[in-house]
């Protein structure tokens, strides 16, 4: 782990409906960041956060869209362009890219600067599929695309600023499902994209799904992107977020996986999203995926 680490906040709540999950970067850098990365002997220099203006002063209208659309579409394209240059900055210097969330939506920025000029595989962690279009989006709400935005799924096709180069749907692999839609999940199945749900889990262990998704993502030549939605978790480990379900991963479970990316030596980039502090329980969920980011940074125990 010699890279450096560039923190960079994208404090958005453009594509989710419960707002607060704007003020993640900050309860992210309260809960301890900082400290968890020297412990795991990273150097990090935060980098402060992407321009994201709050939503009302952006666009007061776009709260009731058409149907079929996506919410503060707009918005979310200025962000995560500004985002993804910043992302692709930080790999052309030889840093390490830590993106804090922030909705879901701010994937699409961390994604595309990732993949830009490199194949890069891609481990999402996630109680949901986030492989709605504004046409199959029962809620309109970006935080809910950015997977199918990033591998230019539907519509999404012709959105250039939201497809990845370099990712291909046969790098990509999505654990922990136990959320999805009905259309949704007729297009994941119709994808190449390797979908792990929490009875995968459940059935065969933590270790062996992580395993598997990890080889359909280090298959890709020029490392991984890990997108982290903390609704990942149990909600009774990570309770500030928005969209929580019910029978998540555990908290050694998480730590596992995010061991295991940091054991492959294949961390591109890493992304921490969906933190809301006003959900949350004395700040800790912003303080469990701080320790999250240590493991999968490759902080070590012995
Ligand atoms: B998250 C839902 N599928 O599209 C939708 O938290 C939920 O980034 C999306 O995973 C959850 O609105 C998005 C119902
Ligand atoms: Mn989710
Ligand atoms: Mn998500
Ligand atoms: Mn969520």
């Amino acid at each position: 782990m010699t890279r450096p680490v560039r923190i960079i906040g994208a404090p958005t709540d453009y594509g989710a409906n419960r707002r607060g999950v704007d003020m993640g970067p900050s309860a992210i850098r309260y809960g301890g960041l900082a400290d968890q990365l020297a412990d795991a002997g990273v150097t990090a220099i935060d980098d402060g956060d992407v321009e994201a203006p709050p939503a009302e002063v952006r666009d007061p209208d776009a709260e009731a869209p058409a149907e079929g659309s996506a919410k503060f579409l707009r918005e979310t394209r200025d962000v995560v362009t500004s985002l993804s240059d910043r992302v692709a900055e930080t790999l052309a210097a030889e840093e390490r890219p830590l993106v804090l969330g922030g909705d879901h939506s701010v994937a699409i920025g961390s994604v595309t600067g990732s993949a830009r000029d490199a194949d890069i595989g891609l481990v999402w962690f996630d109680a949901h599929g986030d492989f709605n279009t504004p046409a199959t989006s029962p809620s309109g709400n970006v935080h809910g695309m950015p997977l199918a935005a990033v591998l230019g799924v539907g519509d999404f096709a012709d959105t250039p600023w939201a497809n990845a180069d370099g990712l291909r749907e046969e790098n990509v692999a999505v654990v922990g499902l136990r959320d999805v839609d009905d259309v949704e999940r007729d297009a994941i199945n119709d994808s190449d994209v390797t979908a792990f749900t929490m009875s995968d889990i459940d059935e065969r262990g933590i270790d062996a799904v992580v395993d598997d998704a990890l080889e359909v993502a280090c298959a890709a030549p020029d490392g991984i992107h890990v997108s982290l939605d903390l609704d990942w978790l149990d909600p009774r480990e990570a309770p500030g977020v928005g969209t929580p379900v019910r029978g998540g991963v555990t908290y050694r479970e998480a730590h596992f996986a995010l061991e295991s990316v940091a054991r492959t030596g294949e961390l591109r980039s890493l992304e921490l999203v969906e933190v809301n502090p006003i959900l949350d329980e004395h700040n800790e969920t912003a303080a469990l995926a701080t320790e999250l980011a240590a493991s999968g940074l490759g902080k070590r125990i012995l």
